[in-house]
């Protein structure tokens, strides 16, 4: 199919175009230089909006809502009740699980299957799980073309699910309009268990697994953290039992206020800006990388290495000749 066909279809949200195009932003993160046709989509989608009978409309009309925190907290299943919930408002949402870790899985759901299966059918529900590997710099370059996919696509609100381990926990704060740190009982040491900069992204807190012993204690932990924090935004407690829907009104609530603020502020703008420029300077460098790759025809970077090794150059004049070949 070629590329314009697949641009309208995406904007039309007919599932199978949207999933190839996210399979095209995969493999395209993967391979050394990218890929032509993907900057053709991206300049589809990212500018003007689309003519009206391809339902095309302006950029940006998806709210980015990002969940973080540790394995088994609960992402998952508050996922779930989300897409849930917003369905109930009948909202087109978004799901795009960020793995940091597992190979590709291009063109799979989640492989939280089972909870996900209930919106498997639903033509108003994407869902998409993405790893990072690739050459391009993985899911800093994958993720926010994902993400404009399914702003293509129509989505109202799109998810991102961190799988919660190592730096893709607190960086999905840099994707999102909205993060959301998940927090459960009986896992570590509460607070002292959180890794090192995720109370600081959050947004709106959820302490999930209200059901077990040690919640409310969780909670009380969680305010006095918080209540010291003199922003213009104190981000709110929500407790929830997410494998039973429960609390999913007040989690609601709390986004949609934290929306409000974010439009009232200047705030949005303010996240979005940062998130333009990470766009451009992520995809300026994977593309910078791609000249100097050792897959590239003449291997250059690969025999400046034997030169410098062998003590005939110096590591600033290698990277001047490196640098020169850009020309
Ligand atoms: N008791 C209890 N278990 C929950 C709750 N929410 C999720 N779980 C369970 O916790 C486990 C991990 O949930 P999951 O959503 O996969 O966590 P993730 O790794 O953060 O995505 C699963 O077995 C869920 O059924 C809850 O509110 N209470
Ligand atoms: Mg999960």
């Amino acid at each position: 199919m070629d590329i314009g066909t697949l641009v309208a279809d995406a904007r039309r949200g007919r599932p199978r175009a949207v999933a190839r195009l996210i399979t095209l932003v995969e493999n395209a993160a993967a391979t050394p230089g990218g890929d032509e046709r993907l900057r053709e989509v991206m300049a589809a989608f990212a500018t003007a909006s689309g003519p009206e009978a391809e339902g095309g409309r302006r950029p940006y009309g998806a709210r980015v809502i990002g969940l973080t925190g540790s394995p088994g907290v609960g992402k998952s299943t508050s996922t779930g009740m989300l897409i849930r919930a917003f369905r109930r408002r009948g909202r087109r949402v978004g799901v795009l699980a960020v793995d940091p870790s597992s190979p590709f899985t291009g063109g799979a759901l989640l492989g939280d299957r089972v909870r996900m299966q209930e919106h498997a059918t639903d033509p108003e529900v994407f869902i998409r799980s993405m790893a990072s590997r690739g050459h391009l710099g993985g899911l800093a370059w994958a993720t926010p073309q994902a993400l404009r996919v399914l702003d293509a696509a129509g989505c109202d609100v799109i998810l991102v699910e961190t799988v919660g381990v190592g730096q893709a926990e607190v960086d999905v704060a840099r994707l999102a309009d909205t993060t959301v740190v998940l927090l459960a009982p009986g896992m570590g040491d509460g607070i002292q268990a959180a890794k090192a900069g995720i109370l600081e992204v959050a947004d709106v807190f959820v302490v999930n697994k209200a059901d077990r012993d040690g919640a409310q204690a969780l909670v009380r932990d969680l305010r006095s953290t918080v209540a010291p924090l003199r922003g213009p935004w104190r981000p709110p407690i929500v407790s929830t039992v997410a494998s039973k829907g429960e609390g999913a009104d007040d989690l609601l609530a709390a986004l949609d206020k934290h929306a409000a603020y974010l439009d009232e502020s200047g705030e949005l703008r303010r996240r979005r800006l940062a998130r333009a420029r990470d766009e451009i300077e992520t995809i300026a460098l994977a593309r910078l990388r791609a000249r100097f790759a050792p897959e590239g025809r003449e291997r250059r970077l690969d025999r400046l290495a034997e030169r410098l090794l062998a003590a005939e150059t110096d590591p600033y004049t290698a990277a001047d000749e490196l640098l020169a070949d850009l020309g």
